[in-house]
């Protein structure tokens, strides 16, 4: 590709759990830009991966009975099948423990330390090891860890130093002299009043406590700051070494623009600067800091049973429908929310009403009134003008928007475009034109019009719902799908057969939606949705205990249910009879590993419908994780000696 070249970075997620929603919007959010860079005829590089080492992970493979790697293979498996599921288009992804990563990593230390930049000393403070982050007794906040809120540790031990001194004059005048350089522009001046006019730190860069990390080659006690190391990977991943720069890395460094949370905007635009300045390397021209997606307005934790993982959102609302409501609501300067009845309201409104009704009935119009072939416009009247300025508007805004990385703005402008053509079908109600013959050219140009607004809709849409505009290309059997197809209204070519379009989004039913969600909460493990608080701590009487009938049941036979992806239905001999169940365990459990295996059931449970199928009680399973730290519902198995309808006590 010979466009001007573009490269673009997300921060690499540590290998230590799921990600969550939060986690993945950065991801879905860099796609989105990468998406529309390419469609502007960039040649981009688009590169994300995975933070492998650190105490933390070495700390989970021990908990977990795996060697780090194991444990850190399972995680970035994880991660990637989301990435991929979600549709994102990186071109490459680098894993810290890629070996090529790890030798450039030592050879910069080397450099660090020949040169002079750093020093041999004693660490002696607080450590953060979710964060992997040091702390000054008065950086604390009430004890505790200032980006976190967890418990910290106390920690000393032999550590190589930074002198983070030497190059902080040049930092702070190149953060003052350069705009754009940290953007939003409050998080500049964050970093400048509290960590840069005080006084910078050197910083501890290597580690003696643990063993899970890049060793230093010249002093084998330590191994490498995770932070060097991870944030090393963007130049690293591109083929840089001391001695010998890739030619991909002479080809896009340096990055146009950094992709990372505000919890991590200190190591990119103070650290990570200054290891480039010692080895003498250009700095990036922007980081740009996203907020956080908040759980409501609470922060996603494991503890208050409150995070949701993209891959299940996207099985409830299409991958699409994720991306579409993650874009939108992320405002470019400030946090955002997911709340399931807030993504029910924008799939309805946005998708299902305001994009989906438009396409639907427009292509339905088309073949009614014109058997499907794409009308001349040759009839045109008011209010066609005002619907060419809101299109030319709409492109203008939204390419203003998506180069200032403000995605929530540029899709507030293509919907509203959306909506501006909804009205224009009120406005010409081509169902009264097409009363009158006379009136054929007008109901035909209106028609054009609409054909042709959807098409211009979905070139804007198409960075963040790719499937659903390809959709659209399809059915409007077109190839002005570049962006170059939006310099002028009109471009969409008359007398082409429309295609089928299949339902873009089907509304979805509140209610419904929340009752089945509670049911599938009731038999999921708790790690993998979010319930509402909780009382299990509170105690309960042994009467109640008693009014549980628990049973021993003989799996009779077992289907999956074809409209769920978690659910299984489940013919249990309860000795007595034999009881259908549905049971949100199909992602662990096949039938063939269920079908004549005895289980304990709840079989007082009252009669409930998931996804439409009768159930007829519970059969239990413990939370747990798997190897590689996703959650799992592991079924309490009975001996085959328990005679089915045996009671539980
Ligand atoms: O920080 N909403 O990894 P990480 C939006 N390994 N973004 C969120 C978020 C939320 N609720 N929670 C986290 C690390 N993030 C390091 C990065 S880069 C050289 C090393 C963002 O797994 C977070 O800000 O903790 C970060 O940008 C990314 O997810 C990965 O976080």
């Amino acid at each position: 590709m010979g466009g001007e070249k573009f490269y673009i970075t997300t921060a690499i997620p540590y290998a230590s759990r799921k990600p969550h929603i939060g986690n993945t919007y950065e991801v879905i959010l860099t796609d989105a830009i990468a998406r529309y860079k390419r469609q502007r005829g960039f040649d981009v590089f688009f590169l994300t991966g995975t933070d492998e080492h650190g105490q933390k992970i070495e700390k989970l493979a021990e908990e977990s009975g795996v060697t780090p790697q194991e444990y850190a293979n399972g995680v970035t498996s994880t991660i990637r099948n989301i990435w991929d599921k979600m549709s994102t288009t990186y071109d490459k992804f680098i894993r810290t423990t890629d070996d090529y990563h790890a030798k450039a990593v030592q050879h910069i230390f080397k450099k660090f330390y020949d040169q002079g930049d750093i020093y041999k000393n004693e660490y002696e403070g607080w450590y953060c090891v979710p964060c992997e982050s040091f702390y000054t007794e008065t950086q604390l906040v009430d004890g505790k860890c200032p980006d976190c809120g967890r418990p910290v540790t106390r920690t000393k031990e032999e550590s190589y130093f930074f002198r983070m001194s030497k190059y902080a004059p040049r930092l702070i005048e190149y953060i003052e002299n350069t705009p754009g350089f940290i953007e939003p522009e409050a998080r500049k001046k964050e970093m400048l009043n509290n960590f840069l006019y005080p006084g910078l730190q050197d910083l501890c860069v290597s580690r003696t406590s643990f063993k899970w990390g890049v060793p230093v080659t010249f002093d084998d006690k330590h191994v490498v700051y995770v932070w060097v190391d991870a944030l090393s990977n963007y130049i690293t991943a591109l083929g840089y070494d001391v001695d010998e720069k890739g030619e991909l890395y002479r080809k896009y460094w340096p990055c146009d623009v950094h992709i990372i949370g505000k919890d991590i905007v200190r190591f990119h635009t103070i650290y990570w600067p200054i290891f480039l300045m010692a080895l003498g390397e250009p700095l990036p021209k922007k980081i740009y800091g996203h907020g956080w997606l908040l759980f409501g307005t609470d922060k996603m934790s494991k503890s208050k049973g409150n995070v949701l993982y993209a891959d299940e959102l996207a099985d409830k609302f299409g991958v699409d429908g994720v991306r579409h409501y993650v874009l939108s609501e992320m405002p470019f300067a400030a946090d955002g929310s997911i709340t399931y009845e807030n993504m029910i309201k924008r799939f309805n409104g946005d998708l299902a009403n305001n994009l989906g009704n438009l396409v639907s009935r427009t292509l339905a119009m088309t073949r009614k009134y014109f058997d499907g072939v794409i009308p001349t416009p040759d009839c045109p009247a008011d209010p066609d003008g005002e619907l060419k300025a809101a299109a030319s508007e709409a492109v203008s805004d939204f390419q203003k928007s998506m180069d200032e990385y403000r995605v929530s703005d540029a899709l507030d402008a293509a919907f509203s475009f959306l909506r501006r053509a909804n009205k224009y079908i009120d406005e010409t109600a081509p169902w009264i034109l097409a009363k009158d013959n006379e009136q054929k050219g007008r109901l035909g140009t209106v028609l054009y019009n609409l054909l042709e607004s959807i098409r211009i809709g979905s070139v804007l849409l198409w960075p963040v719902m790719p499937e659903t505009c390809e959709k659209i290309w399809k059915a409007l059997a077109t190839d002005k799908t570049g962006y170059d197809s939006l310099t002028s209204f009109g471009q969409l070519e008359a007398g082409f057969s429309v295609n089928e379009c299949p339902m873009l989004f089907a509304r979805i039913d509140e209610q419904k939606f929340m009752a089945e969600l509670e049911s599938e909460q009731v038999s999921a493990p708790e790690s993998s949705t979010p319930k509402k608080a909780s009382n299990a701590s509170r105690s309960i009487g042994i009467d109640v205990f008693a009014s549980v009938e628990l049973r021993a049941g003989k799996i009779v036979s077992c289907e999956k249910i074809k409209k769920s992806d978690k659910l299984l239905k489940l013919q249990i001999d309860l000795g007595s009879e034999v009881r259908q169940i549905v049971s949100g365990i199909a992602k662990w459990y096949s039938a063939e590993e269920l079908v004549g295996k005895t289980v304990a059931v709840v079989a007082n449970l009252a009669p409930a419908k998931l996804c439409g199928v009768e159930s007829q009680g519970m059969i239990l399973a413990a939370d747990t994780e798997s190897e590689s730290g996703e959650s799992f519902a592991q079924v309490v198995f009975l001996p085959d000696t328990v005679k089915p309808g045996s009671k539980i006590r």
